[in-house]
């Protein structure tokens, strides 16, 4: 028996080298080298933005249709420490608006690495070369330093990087530029005559020939006087009426600046004076949402009621909801609200020609996110609502990495129930607004009405009920 399970053990060990062995090994360094990469790390928002420009050229003698990316794991991040945002590659040989297919590939802890597998969008021939582009947003990578400042210091945020790109392909050439807001770098690491600096620019490199997986840390200081929003969870409701031909969203947030706290306590006399003289601030004294044309009946609440001090600018083209909490909001402290608003269902909505069922299919477009701008979300909850007896066909959505849930959803005149969608989206960043849900139903036009029919009829048995009664309570009377 000892013996048995000893061989299982060992049977497991065996094939957890060769698991380990594997993924060690994996480094797909030999078909391609790198002839120029040009990288810009872009830290003018809140969320570390990069981009990458790679001229590929195909060194293995075949022809080659895929294409790793590394990415170092601390920028992955984990289901806890949440990082690695948004990624989108694109091929400029082909069409340069189409995104590339991108899927998660092997890890390599050793190394810290994770490998993304890029599909290219057509093979590419032993020899020839391609531009590959890749953007990435991280959110959580930029520190405040020191986390603690007080009320009228400024704030100074800090990045952690590597002078080379990740890659695990040689790089001939590469150079990095470093982007900073308008007050620009107040510290930064110096490697012999690097880097370049220009106004709120730094440039590493050229960097000539380097080898597969070559890493060297540097860092860059820098004032950031702007508030880091991150919203720690977001329910967005959209109400699907066939009946009333609307939409209306409805959105809660709770919202938290994750940026340098107050070390002393705030001071209101002091936080006037800097208002007046229009100094800026790392607290979140106002924020835009710019809304889809069409956009009515706004609303701003939060705890106490109707919060005052918005603006709603009903411009035809860009509806623009400017909103001002009822306190800043400094480093480390809170503010939940909720915004509302109706659009017409018209805009949002088209009809599929019946098969004569009796219910016709409708497609349903809406946006993923709308809110603010510069802004992080740790969850967001977006559930669609349809109106009563909508059946799902299929559910689409050109951002792809969240879960869905069915339910039905009960009110008190309702007989069978709304079906409600909700897709639940993790770590994602004001830039996703750009993508959209596609929700696909049938419904029957008489469905729609179910609900009258439901009420007029517990409005005539309320009147019957109230006849006998009253015919009751008369005969009693007497
Ligand atoms: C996630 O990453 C953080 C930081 O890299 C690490 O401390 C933590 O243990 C990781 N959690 C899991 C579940 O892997
Ligand atoms: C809230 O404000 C809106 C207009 O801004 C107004 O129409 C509405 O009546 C207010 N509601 C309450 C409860 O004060
Ligand atoms: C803000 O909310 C978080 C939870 O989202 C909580 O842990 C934290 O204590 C709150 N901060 C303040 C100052 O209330
Ligand atoms: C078969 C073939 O043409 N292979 C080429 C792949 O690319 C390298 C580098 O340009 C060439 O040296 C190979 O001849």
């Amino acid at each position: 028996m000892a013996t048995m399970i000893y061989q299982i053990l060992q049977v497991y060990w065996l094939l957890f080298l060769a698991f380990s062995s594997e993924a060690a090994a994996f480094a797909p360094s030999s078909d391609f080298q790198i002839q120029n990469l040009f990288r810009t790390v872009d830290l003018t928002k809140s969320y570390l933005r990069e981009s990458a420009s790679f001229v590929i050229e195909n060194i293995s003698g075949k022809s080659q249709n895929e294409y790793y990316i590394a990415v170092p794991s601390e920028i992955v991040g984990n289901a806890t420490t949440k990082h690695l945002s948004l990624m989108e590659v694109k091929e400029k040989r082909v069409d340069p608006a189409v995104t590339l297919e991108v899927e998660v590939g092997p890890s390599n802890e050793h190394l810290g690495v994770q490998f993304y597998k890029v599909q290219l969008s057509k093979p590419l021939a032993a020899g020839d070369t391609s531009t590959i582009q890749i953007a990435t947003v991280t959110v959580g990578a930029l520190e405040a330093q020191p986390k603690l400042i007080k009320q009228p210091e400024a704030q100074n945020l800090l990045w952690t990087g590597s002078k080379f790109v990740l890659s695990p392909y040689k790089v001939v050439r590469q150079r990095t530029k470093i982007k900073l807001p308008d007050r620009g770098a107040n510290g930064y690491s110096k490697i012999k005559n690097d880097p370049q600096v220009e106004d709120t620019t730094l440039t590493y490199g050229p960097y000539l020939d380097s080898e597969p997986f070559a890493a060297e840390t540097i860092q860059v200081r820098y004032e950031y006087h702007f508030p880091v929003v991150e919203v720690t969870k977001l329910e967005r409701e959209l109400w699907v009426s066939h009946s009333g031909g609307n939409v209306a969203t409805e959105e809660r947030y709770w919202m938290t600046n994750s940026g340098a706290k107050l070390s002393e306590s705030f001071s209101r006399l002091r936080w006037q004076a800097s208002g007046m003289s229009g100094e800026r601030s790392t607290a979140v004294k106002g924020f835009a949402v710019h809304l889809r044309p069409g956009a009515r009946d706004v609303y701003f609440t939060d705890e106490i009621g109707n919060v005052s001090t918005s603006n709603f600018r009903a411009d035809v083209r860009d509806p623009v909801l400017e909103l001002r909490p009822r306190y800043p909001i400094f480093g480390g402290w809170n503010y939940s609200f909720t915004l509302g608003w109706n659009h017409d269902l018209g805009r949002s909505l088209k009809v599929l020609p019946s098969e004569g069922s009796g219910s016709d299919t409708y497609i349903l477009r809406l946006p993923l996110l709308e809110g603010p701008d510069n802004t992080a979300y740790d969850v967001a909850e977006i559930s669609v609502i349809l109106p009563e007896g909508a059946k799902i066909v299929d559910v689409f959505s050109t951002y792809r990495d969240y879960t869905r849930e069915d339910s039905l959803l009960k009110s008190h005149l309702d007989t069978i129930g709304r079906t409600v969608v909700k897709l639940t989206a993790n770590n994602i960043v004001d830039e996703h607004r750009r993508n959209e849900v596609y929700i696909t139903y049938t419904y029957s036009p008489t469905s729609s009405l179910r609900k009258p029919i439901v009420v007029s009829a517990a409005i005539a048995t309320i009147f019957f009920a109230w006849i006998i009664l009253g015919r009751i309570d008369v005969s009693i009377s007497k």
